[in-house]
């Protein structure tokens, strides 16, 4: 019994121990898939930290890219600012020419003896007349040539409207003038020369309108005061450009004159006017740091005009349309100095409008023109643009006067707007 008792105990112990073995071996297992667990997640986690830094590699390469660029853009910046000649060349007297010949004579008409005729005023209509060449269309010539003596029909006056309208003066505009033609060739019989001639007169009582409301017929700076002129309008239309071309005939006119670089939005903005400013001999006032605020440069630029008895401050500023609330405010905010510290300042708000922009050139001024409390405008780029008309639609719909003109790049390719002048460059024959 005994012997039977001792062989189940062992068997029950064997038993028991073999089960404690597995359970030991299955433990041991465990531990070994857990450490190949651990492993793996380690590995897992150290693929992770070699991604990260691969990707940090790869940003740091792409930045690295970046500032490359970044230099090759401001070498580029730079070779087209010192392509702005230094030196102003005088004006070479052209040939004796149809050009000539038809700016001699749109002298003459205002006035002007012959000994009081300058090349560049010659210059200056030949160039208003061949960049509104795009605008006219040869039309007029063509026109006449139809007629030849014959008086102006009903199509004619078709024809003439559509030139209008095309040429981006507006149906206000247009509607006006057209009318008043219409109703004078219903009284009287017109020849060709002679409507032309009445419509180009018509045109110009369009143009004259806020020019004669506003009292003043030519901008100039009010002696004995500070004037301070801003220049507004969206990016890229000549803020920048017409501002060098302004202090150039400011100083060349003995104005003291100064320029605010208030456009610190823009870090090549400021170095572009510095150069108009050496090529005209005015000082620039501008705060290099990065995003500097535009209050704060024209803060500094009224001190240094009180102290060197400026006559004229030329204010630049950022174009920015999207954010026009800012630009209100910013607006204000110049004034508001300007009023504390030179309450008898004169302060000019002009509005710069890119010709070749045509029906949008209006939007923007009439825009601008609601929250911006504008005293004139200054179209831009009518050289080569087929819409010099907008002058028109400017003057008729958002009653503003036309200050300034600007036909190219050059220094000398800005003019004090003359009404009478650019109806005849735009309405010439040939
Ligand atoms: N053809 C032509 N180009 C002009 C005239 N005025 C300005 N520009 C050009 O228009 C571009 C933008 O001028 P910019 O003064 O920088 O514009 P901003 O952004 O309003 O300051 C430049 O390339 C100028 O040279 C102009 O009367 N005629
Ligand atoms: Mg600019």
């Amino acid at each position: 019994m005994a012997n039977t008792d001792s062989d189940k105990s062992r068997e029950w112990a064997a038993q028991a121990y073999a089960i404690l073995k597995k359970r030991q071996e299955e433990q041991k297992q465990e531990l070994v898939k857990k450490e190949e667990q651990k492993q793996e997640l380690v590995k897992k986690e150290e693929q992770k930290q070699e991604l990260v830094k691969k990707e940090e590699q790869k940003q740091e390469l792409v930045k690295k890219e970046e500032q490359k660029q970044e230099l090759v853009k401001k070498e580029e910046q730079k070779q087209t600012l010192e392509q702005i000649p230094k030196t102003i060349p005088e004006t070479e007297l052209g040939e004796f020419d149809d050009n000539f010949t038809w700016s001699a004579m749109v002298l003459a008409a205002q006035g002007k003896k012959m000994n009081q005729i300058s090349i560049d005023e010659i210059d200056w209509l030949t160039k208003l007349r061949r960049g509104l060449e795009e605008t006219r269309k040869g039309f007029v010539t063509e026109l006449l040539d139809k007629l030849g003596d014959d008086p102006l029909t009903p199509e004619s006056l078709d024809d003439l409207e559509t030139l209008l309208i095309r040429a981006d003066v507006g149906i206000a505009s247009t509607d006006k003038v057209i009318t008043s033609l219409r109703r004078k060739l219903n009284e009287e019989v017109v020849g060709g020369e002679a409507g032309i001639k009445f419509l180009k007169n018509e045109l110009k009582l369009i143009i004259d309108k806020p020019i004669k409301n506003s009292g003043t017929d030519i901008l100039i700076p009010q002696k004995g005061k500070l004037n301070v002129w801003l220049l507004v309008g969206v990016n890229g239309v000549g803020k920048t450009t017409t501002l060098g071309k302004l202090a150039y005939l400011s100083s060349r006119s003995n104005y003291k004159t100064l320029i605010a670089a208030a456009d610190t939005f823009r870090a090549a903005a400021v170095e572009q006017l510095k150069i108009w400013g050496e090529r005209s001999n005015v000082d620039v006032i501008s705060n290099q740091s990065k995003n500097a605020d535009p209050a704060a440069v024209v803060f500094d630029a009224i001190n240094s005009a009180i102290n060197r008895n400026i006559d004229l401050l030329l204010v630049d500023t950022a174009g920015r349309l999207q954010t026009k609330n800012n630009l209100m405010d910013e607006l204000a905010k110049i004034k508001k100095i300007v009023d504390k510290k030179v309450p008898d300042a004169i302060i000019e708000s002009l509005l710069v409008l890119d010709a070749s922009q045509g029906q949008n050139g209006l939007k923007q001024a009439k825009s601008f023109a609601k929250s911006a409390n504008l005293t004139g405008a200054i179209i831009t780029k009518l050289d080569g643009s087929s819409r010099g008309g907008v002058s028109l639609a400017v003057s008729e719909e958002v009653d503003l006067p036309i200050r300034f003109i600007g036909a190219g790049e050059g220094i000398k390719d800005l003019r004090p707007f003359n009404s009478y002048e650019f109806v005849e460059a735009m309405l010439a024959d040939k």
